[in-house]
């Protein structure tokens, strides 16, 4: 397991690389630049001011977090094969600084959805949180209105500039089916995974967050069923997965240690992070320990040191706590607490199965 932490960029995070090299066991950014707008192609010195950032400090940048995937691809507009040749265009340039993942999502309009950012626990600290019936049953377009008016519910995709194209591109997706989208999608893989297999580089995509349809939009990155089907489109290492166990792990019915069993070789990317579940659907982001949520942090670990995991790993998101101001989901404290806690389970899985070995060596002998 090779831990690296989100970073959003120079001027653009609370958080200091030099903070971050003090994370035990960190050794790479997961990075991206956020101001290109999707389908824009990436300029290479852009990319290179990142790569000489992150090693000023000792860090890599092997994993991209996302290169984001424009509308009229998950569409299938026939302007999509622009973006798409300028999609290529950017891994080819990514493959050039020697990134080797590449995670990325297919959510129509909107990527993670939340209904609060700070929620507060009793314990003073907050996290992200989703209200179900916020955001069930509510019209898209009363919507829109709504959030013009009061942007109390935000999240990636309602920024000011998009408020004024979501009508136009909730009418663009009228009647869009799950089954579209899974025709672009494969559309999109067919056209860029050969050439990120051809440039060292896996696609990973990142599931659904939440891993249900939200506002009559399409979504199908939700389960193990759609996982399979997704790796079934194009049979090549390079499509692959972005293993968020809080994104998927927010429909309980979604057995996140069977995936990684199933799925091991094809996950070169592993989002560690808990949620707790309430019975009405409600879902509240936790800390990173197995008893502080509803997904079993403990047995996701053991999986991956069952299957040798040597891919990434970072902690995803963490609450905000002891007064830090940051980005939702995205300070220092909590994700580093994390990531101290998905190391002591990993190592002491370390230390049992050296422990056997060795038992086996002596009964052998
Ligand atoms: C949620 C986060 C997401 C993720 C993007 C990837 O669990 O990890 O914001 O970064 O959806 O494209
Ligand atoms: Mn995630």
């Amino acid at each position: 397991m090779r831990m690296v932490f989100r970073w959003f960029g120079e001027g653009n995070d609370t958080v200091s690389l030099d903070h971050v090299r003090q994370i035990p066991g960190v050794e790479g950014i997961v990075w991206s630049l956020h101001d290109i707008p999707a389908g824009e192609e990436w300029p290479m010195e852009r990319i290179e001011e990142v790569r000489d950032q992150a090693s000023a400090f000792g860090l890599h940048i092997d994993v991209v977090e996302s290169v984001n995937v424009h509308e009229d691809i998950k569409l299938g507009l026939p302007s999509r094969d622009r973006y798409i040749a300028n999609y290529i265009r950017t891994i080819e340039k990514l493959g050039q600084v020697g990134v080797k993942v590449i995670c990325y999502n297919f959510m129509p309009i909107f990527d993670w959805a939340r209904t609060d950012m700070f929620k507060a626990a009793p314990d003073g600290s907050t996290a992200l949180f989703f209200e179900k019936a916020k955001i069930h049953g509510i019209d898209p377009m009363e919507l829109v209105r709504t959030i013009t008016q009061n942007s109390s519910l935000t999240m990636p995709g309602w920024e000011p500039e998009r408020l004024a194209h979501l009508a136009s591109l909730f009418e663009a997706y009228r009647g869009v089916t799950e089954e579209d989208l899974w025709s672009n999608l494969g559309y999109f893989l067919k056209a860029v995974v050969p050439v990120a297999e051809a440039n060292g580089i896996r696609m990973a995509i990142h599931p659904d967050d939440p891993p249900w349809s939200i506002f009559g939009l399409p979504r199908i990155i939700t389960s193990q069923e759609n996982l399979r089907r997704l790796l079934s489109l194009y049979d090549s290492p390079a499509n692959s997965l972005t293993l968020c166990s809080g994104s998927l792990g927010a429909n309980p019915d979604n057995d996140i240690v069977s995936m990684i069993h199933e799925f091991h070789d094809r996950i070169p990317f592993a989002h560690i992070r808990n949620v707790r579940v309430f019975d009405n659907g409600d879902f509240i982001e936790t800390s990173h320990r197995t008893q502080d949520g509803t997904v079993d942090i403990t047995g996701i670990v053991q999986a991956y040191h069952e299957t040798g995991f040597t891919g990434y790993a970072r902690p995803d998101h963490g609450r905000h706590i002891w007064g830090e101001q940051c980005r939702p989901g995205y300070g220092l404290y909590d994700r580093a607490l994390g990531i101290m806690y998905l190391w002591g389970l990993w190592d002491a899985y370390t230390r049992k199965s050296q422990d056997q070995a060795s038992k086996v060596k002596e009964a052998v002998q």
